[in-house]
């Protein structure tokens, strides 16, 4: 992954060596297991990267490493301690009873594990690390992954192997996986995991899996990470033999609660549930006539004298759903105000699907008296699997910043939210994710989830840093090629705000034909609409109106073509073929132009890569050129059937000087 620490050349070597000479903490304080952590990974990076191995000491040298927090501080040293929270960490080079010394300070001990991950970063970075003065502090504090790994260890929509999660051999055999799994989320400020798949077996919250999932806790604790589950909601019929699941039963609620006791006494320091309740078919509250508040006010109960939260998912829509991209909002938005205060609910970024490209979801600063999470896929569902490269740090920003104009404009779902999950792309191949590049997708979530703020660019080159060279032109080119990935892949397979054109069930590659599955809100004719008259879902006013859930001065720009950013234009309006476009051509050809660029940016993409040869170790080298080629063939595939399918409906010509498909 990104901690490879591999030998720098012998002058930067040398020039690291000197400040990392020695690590200092406190006398005793090496026997917190979470301190320890961060020294294990300080000096087998300081060693990996300048061939030499820091002592640990009480006492600092000049081109110490010095970590501290305001108990162990050494006089003289003034920081801005109570800016740091209790997760935050400031790295600065300082002069100390006249030696010069790093220090790496924080409130607490996973604010210094932190703050090391961060100071291995700037070293492997390159940064000038003689003027280090780094400051740092998450807003979200809650920052979790989401593995959706069944017990028998498949993995829905994953790409990478089976899931890392051994259940067969846990809770006795601890794979050193796992140390590395949680080296690599502490590495980024992830703090929670949860497990299990959301569409959750009942067996998941049984005295063996609970023994399974505390061996899991015992590995991670040293690295902040916390352990979560999916919850099924008709547990207590599934497991306790009970008649309902009704969420206002006594009996209910004393089974829950007696379940969530035994589950602290195995994991003391469980996070919490994690429920997909009435969506695709799951139980639900409303199986008994109960709302979503009133199932996830329940497990709030059990779990709150434990400091456990529920996070609840706001992803459902019904099967006769007029609009589709309507149902979270029109379901969630009036149970504001009426959520436990350790309930969060979890909004996926966009009211459809994970899609190449969607609006935020107008949930976002909707429901201001309820607690808020952002849910994002890193895996890449319906961008490609692993195979094609695409570089999600654009997509992520792009929701981070999107202006919901709630209650006022500069309201962005950054400052929404109260935590953030990632749809994990985690399992047993060798390179973890699937492929080389979606490892940069698990570092851009972490990072972003971490600093909000942080642009995708400098995530991007940062993970080139740490995981491919330092070698300056390759630097350039590799975020270049990442940068224009995530568009690329939108203009091949969904320009315009098309959305949902993906095969049925796998979701891979391109299906507009389809119009007769058994959901009519599955069929991607139902979401593109393309027919003689023109194409596209509108969601205006004068169509299904869903465009009235985005605040006032939103909904009034998205409700007219003419102020709808034309990257969104097919989701909200249903335009005829002949519209014209700002730039001057029809939307027919435009759609035309829009499928070749992303053809041709793939292109570009291999030719950049194909100019790393020998500046990239081969192996690596060989699988992305590989995988490139697999991803150029099927953007013309996305591209020719999509086309020739519109061209087929619309009966409209070729705009001249182009190819119709072969
Ligand atoms: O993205 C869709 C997937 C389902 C998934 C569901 C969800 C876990 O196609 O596989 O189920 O969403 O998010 O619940």
């Amino acid at each position: 992954l990104w901690l490879r620490y591999r030998p720098l050349p012998p002058q930067a070597a040398a020039a690291l060596a000197a400040q990392a000479r020695s690590l200092v903490i406190a006398p005793g304080a090496a026997t917190s297991p979470v301190l320890s952590a961060a020294l294990g990974d300080l000096q087998r990076g300081i060693q990996g990267l300048t061939g030499r191995l820091p002592a640990v000491a009480t006492v600092p040298q000049p081109g110490a490493l010095l970590l501290v927090t305001p108990a162990t501080a050494p006089a003289g040293l003034t920081l801005p301690w109570q800016a740091l929270g209790g997760e935050g960490y400031l790295l600065r080079r300082v002069r100390l009873q006249g030696r010069e010394v790093t220090v790496i300070a924080a409130n607490a001990d996973r604010g210094l594990l932190y703050g090391s991950f961060a100071w291995l970063r700037a070293a492997q970075t390159g940064a000038d690390l003689a003027r280090l003065d780094e400051f740092s502090a998450p807003r979200l504090p809650l920052r979790l992954l989401n593995h959706w790994d069944n017990l028998d260890r498949s993995v829905e929509r994953g790409y990478a192997g089976s899931s890392i999660w051994d259940w067969w051999k846990l809770p006795d055999l601890r794979d050193a996986r796992y140390v590395d799994y949680a080296r690599a989320n502490a590495s980024l400020g992830i703090n929670g995991t949860v497990l299990n798949n959301v569409n959750a077996k009942a067996e998941s919250l049984t005295a063996p899996y609970l023994a399974k999932a505390a061996a899991l806790a015992q590995v991670f604790r040293p690295y902040g990470l916390r352990v979560y589950l999916s919850a099924r909601f008709s547990a207590p019929v599934e497991l306790g033999g009970l008649q309902t699941a009704d969420p206002l039963d006594p009996a209910v609620r004393a089974w829950w609660r007696a379940k969530a006791d035994e589950i602290y006494r195995a994991i003391p320091d469980f996070g919490g549930f994690l429920v997909k309740a009435n969506s695709e078919g799951q139980p639900g509250p409303q199986d008994y006539g109960r709302s979503h508040a009133d199932g996830a006010n329940m497990l709030a109960e059990v779990l709150a004298p434990h400091g456990g939260i529920v996070m609840w998912r706001a992803f459902v829509y019904a099967p006769d759903a007029r609009d589709r991209a309507a149902q979270g909002f029109a379901e969630f938005q009036p149970l504001d105000g009426q959520f436990a205060a350790n309930v969060i609910v979890q909004v996926k970024n966009g009211p459809i699907d994970f899609q190449p490209r969607e609006p935020f979801h107008p949930l976002f600063g909707a429901m201001p008296r309820t607690a808020t999470a952002l849910e994002v896929q890193i895996t890449k569902e319906y961008l490609g699997f692993s195979t094609h490269l695409v570089y999600l740090g654009p997509l992520f920003e792009e929701v981070l910043r999107a202006d919901t104009h709630r209650p006022a404009p500069g309201a962005t779902v950054a400052r929404q939210i109260t935590a953030m999950a990632g749809v994990a792309n985690i399992g047993t191949d060798r390179n973890w994710c699937g492929s080389h590049f979606d490892c940069a997708n698990w570092y851009a979530f972490g990072r972003l989830a971490w600093d909000t703020d942080l642009a995708a660019a400098r995530v991007a080159r940062e993970w080139v840093q740490q995981t491919f060279t330092r070698d300056r032109r390759a630097v350039d080119t590799v975020t270049a090629l990442m940068l224009d990935s995530r568009e690329a892949v939108v203009d091949y397979m969904t320009p315009l705000g098309l959305h949902h054109l993906m095969g049925t069930g796998h979701h891979h590659g391109p299906a507009p034909w389809v119009s007769d599955l058994e959901r009519a809100d599955w069929n991607p004719t139902y979401f593109h609409r393309a027919g003689p008259d023109g194409i596209g879902f509108d969601r205006s006013p004068r169509g299904s109106g869903s465009v009235a859930q985005y605040a006032p001065a939103l909904a009034a720009r998205w409700s007219e073509p003419a102020t709808t950013p034309e990257a969104l234009l097919l989701w909200f309006h249903h335009l005829p073929w002949d519209h014209r476009m700002a730039s001057g051509r029809t939307l027919w050809q435009e759609l035309v132009a829009h499928y070749d660029r992303g053809v041709a940016r793939v292109e570009a993409m291999r030719e950049q890569w194909a100019g790393l040869r020998g500046v990239v170790d081969a192996r690596r080298h060989a699988e992305v050129t590989a995988y490139l080629a697999v991803q150029a063939r099927e953007a013309r595939w996305w591209r020719d059937a999509c086309l020739a399918y519109f061209q087929a409906v619309s009966g409209l010509p070729w705009p001249a000087g182009t190819q119709p498909p072969a």
